[in-house]
């Protein structure tokens, strides 16, 4: 029996809008930084959000699927392995991943990481890795602080019609933080004239210190490393101006948003 005219019009309109959707997903999410869009032909990628954080804590990345297509698809499947020098202690399956019609959901935990594979009964839009949107939760824990890789092997996606098509691999680092003394710019461990030297000849040149511990520059710890944080390192060092906010004055870690990446540090 031939469909209504009506029928038809109103699938398109339905499959216009559901491509149009996708679309500014897809945009939004390569604005945000999420996709690597050099590396994301043909149009779907597979991406952890990047991550940091204290290396004496567990840290937890949101695994998911970026895209700039128009089309949809109907499973994936990849493994995401880790350095010898990071241990996965658990992955999780996010909310949104259960709640829609999985056929198949293996996740297969192994030394060096975990792989799955996942097809649907329908059509799904695109689940980009953030905080709110993810496949997956996967946590990671280390002994010291270092950069861990996270590499995507052989990253597939599933077509309608059942045709697996292979992915970009794709890669991204999760950054564990050592910690830091507030304040300490030439890093020797302590608090004196030479870090008020190091902060003035960063901020009167480039304005953005883009050294191994930047979140010692920032010693009014309010995201921005200006003349302010020089003036106010020189009050509390000279007159009765204030302590910065810790971590200080022992070793510690930044517990504040915004905050800036320490790569090095002299701390313990
Ligand atoms: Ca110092
Ligand atoms: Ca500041
Ligand atoms: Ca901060």
């Amino acid at each position: 029996m031939n469909k209504h005219p009506e029928d038809g019009m109103a699938q398109s309109q339905i499959k216009r809008d559901r491509r149009l959707l996708s679309r500014i997903f897809c945009v939004a999410a390569c604005l945000l930084g999420i996709v690597d869009l050099a590396s994301a032909q043909p149009g779907v990628a597979i991406g952890v959000i990047p991550a940091a954080g204290p290396y004496t804590e567990p840290l937890t990345v949101h695994v998911g699927i970026g895209c700039y297509s128009t089309d949809l698809w109907q499973g994936w499947s990849f493994e995401l392995v880790h350095d010898s020098g990071a241990t996965l202690d658990d992955v999780v399956a996010s909310e949104m991943l259960l709640a829609t019609s999985v056929d198949t959901s293996i996740i297969e935990i192994q030394s060096t990481g975990f792989s799955v594979e996942v097809t649907y009964t329908t059509t799904v839009f695109p689940i980009f890795p953030s905080e709110e949107s993810h496949l997956y939760e996967a946590t990671y824990s280390v002994d010291e602080p270092v950069d861990v890789l996270l590499q995507f092997v052989e990253p597939a996606l599933l077509w309608p019609g059942g045709i697996w098509s292979p992915l970009p691999p794709g890669h991204r680092v999760v950054r564990f933080l050592p910690p830091f003394l507030r304040g300490d710019a030439n890093r020797d461990g302590r608090l004196d004239l030479g870090d008020v030297f190091r902060l003035f000849e960063v901020v009167s040149t480039s304005g953005y210190p883009q050294t191994d511990c930047d979140d010692a520059f920032d010693f009014d710890d309010d995201g921005e490393i200006l003349l302010g944080d020089m003036w106010g390192l020189l009050a509390c060092l000279f007159t009765d101006g204030a302590d910065p906010p810790p971590p200080y004055p022992a070793c510690g870690f930044d517990t504040t948003d915004p905050g800036w990446d320490c790569i090095e540090s002299v701390c313990p």
